[in-house]
């Protein structure tokens, strides 16, 4: 009697598991991409991870472990040619799409997977992310390069070596167009501000995203402008344009207004938040990453 009991529980604990498995397959929640900031790693999105497979049950999740810490200021096209891989692999384990929640100048080397792969990502959440480029003293420049400050370092950042920088590839002076031109290897091109080959295919792959969510705020601290992670930039007297004013807006150069008209972008402002805590504020979880990893 002892051993037929003890089928019959096997049996119903197997048909609990098949329910769940089951469960998790139907659940449909889309596969979530995490992608680190600058002088960080893949723990940065602990907080979220978790809270996202109790929120919708059944979701798998990937913190990408690479250049991380001192490596995550090695040139960006290094970063995004080696993150490829990581992100190719995760894509065709999941042909219905990808979720992509990136942080600060992790939303930098997003774009840049976007513009080079022929991707699935469904939705791209950029938390404070430096997305029209970076003009600023902060206390991250103090600490890197203390011989300079913003208004004079594009004398080392727009230079060969300079480019060796991942904040100088996307640097972006306001008074030193010229030369931002001639030497940006990576916001330059992304933008089409500097002409190349790629910039069509660039474009048709960027434009393939379906949903584009931009979080940003005033007292963040770091990225300068804040409205960089709307897409606003510095014009020359160094007042903030939209994107609808920026030169790459108007003539969709790499399909953020494709985006744009076809409803697929929203923003949020927040006020209060400091740059490093963007990724851990259980607010901006709720209201601007949560309802739109379906
Ligand atoms: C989660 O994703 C990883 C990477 O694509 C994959 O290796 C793993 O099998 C997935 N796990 C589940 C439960 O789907
Ligand atoms: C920057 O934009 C402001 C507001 O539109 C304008 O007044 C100013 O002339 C612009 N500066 C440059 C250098 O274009
Ligand atoms: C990029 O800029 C060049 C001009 O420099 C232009 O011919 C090309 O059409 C642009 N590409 C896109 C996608 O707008
Ligand atoms: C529309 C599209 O997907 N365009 C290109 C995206 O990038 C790949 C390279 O990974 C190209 O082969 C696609 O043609």
């Amino acid at each position: 009697m002892k051993g037929l009991s003890d089928i019959m529980q096997t049996v119903s604990m197997m048909k609990w598991v098949v329910l769940v498995s089951v469960l998790t397959m139907a659940s449909g929640y889309k596969h979530v991409v995490f992608m680190h900031g600058i002088l960080a790693g893949p723990s940065e999105f602990d907080k979220f991870a978790q809270q996202i497979k109790i929120d919708h049950p059944g979701t798998n999740t990937t913190q990408i472990n690479a250049f991380v810490d001192a490596y995550s200021l090695e040139p960006m096209w290094n970063q995004v040619e080696k993150i490829q891989i990581i992100f190719t692999q995760i894509m065709a384990d999941n042909p219905d799409g990808i979720h992509l929640v990136c942080f600060s100048q992790g939303g930098l080397v997003c774009r840049g997977l976007m513009s080079l792969l022929q991707h699935n990502v469904d939705t791209f959440i950029g938390l404070s992310c430096p997305l029209a480029g970076q003009y600023g003293d902060t206390a991250y420049l103090k600490y890197l390069f203390p011989n300079y400050v913003k208004s004079n370092i594009y004398r080392y950042f727009y230079t060969d070596n300079g480019q060796k920088w991942s904040v100088a590839n996307y640097w972006y002076d306001p008074h030193h167009q010229d030369e931002y031109h001639k030497f940006s290897t990576y916001l330059a091109i992304l933008n089409n501000d500097t002409h190349n080959g790629q910039s069509q295919t660039f474009k048709e792959n960027f434009s393939r995203l379906k949903k584009m969510v931009l979080v940003g705020g005033p007292d963040d601290g770091v990225i300068t402008p804040w409205q960089s992670s709307h897409f606003g930039m510095y014009n020359g007297s160094e007042v903030v344009l939209p994107m609808q004013e920026q030169r790459w807006y108007k003539e969709d150069s790499f399909g953020l207004r494709t985006l744009y008209e076809r409803k697929a972008i929203t923003t949020f402002t927040y006020s209060g938040v400091q740059h490093i805590h963007w990724h851990s504020d259980m607010d901006v979880y709720k209201k601007s990453v949560e309802p739109f990893l379906t």
